[in-house]
């Protein structure tokens, strides 16, 4: 897609204030695999608009992250010249969203990717078939602590948000997103 939109502008075959960006979303498992280095290493060298996320909930199924590799994607990251890149803590709300806000005007003025590296709990199972009780022990309860949305409920009562207020956010979002999964 990024390659598309690159070849595009190139060609003035795209009106300027579109200046779409792509958004690419791995985990830290998912950017360990070879065809992620080729993307990366075409990223830079082609000046792609692509934002890279990748959420780092430390797990990849059932391995964990000292298991399956030897440094987090932002470590990772600094091997690709040009590849600019943010760490963030994915569990906070404000942040992440400054964090996301700053990377898309960063590929959208540059044209030029960027990788945000968001650490993450992990909240749910890995699939309905791999339950995370079958492998995981003390970190689950570390991992309950920092459920974002309950980071953001304190956050919104520390700014004298109401019980009510919230609950409408919530009730609100996952309307939103409902809808977004129904496709309508
Ligand atoms: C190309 C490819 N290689 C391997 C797999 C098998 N696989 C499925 S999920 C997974 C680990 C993914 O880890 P992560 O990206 O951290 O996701 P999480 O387990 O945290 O949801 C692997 C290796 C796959 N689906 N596709
Ligand atoms: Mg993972």
């Amino acid at each position: 897609m990024a390659h598309g939109i690159a070849y595009l502008e190139s060609q003035k075959l795209m009106a300027s204030e579109q200046n779409p960006i792509v958004l690419c979303s791995l985990g830290d498992g998912s950017i360990t695999e070879g065809e992620v280095a080729e993307a990366l290493q075409m990223a830079v060298l082609k000046k792609l608009p692509i934002l890279y996320l990748i959420q780092d909930n430390g797990w990849g199924i059932s391995a964990t992250g000292s298991e399956m590799r030897a440094m987090d994607a932002y470590e990772y990251a600094a091997g690709f010249k040009g590849l600019e890149r943010r760490r963030v803590d994915g569990a906070d709300f404000v942040e992440s969203f400054k964090a996301v806000e700053a990377g898309i005007n960063y590929v959208r003025s540059t044209r030029q990717p960027i990788l945000i590296h968001a650490t993450c709990p992990l909240l749910g199972h890995h699939t309905s078939g791999v339950r995370k009780e079958w492998y995981r022990g003390e970190d689950l309860e570390d991992h309950q602590q920092r459920d974002p949305i309950q980071m953001l409920k304190k956050h919104l009562m520390e700014q004298g948000a109401t019980e009510d207020e919230f609950k409408r956010v919530e009730k609100n979002a996952l309307k939103k997103v409902t809808k977004i999964i129904n496709g309508h």
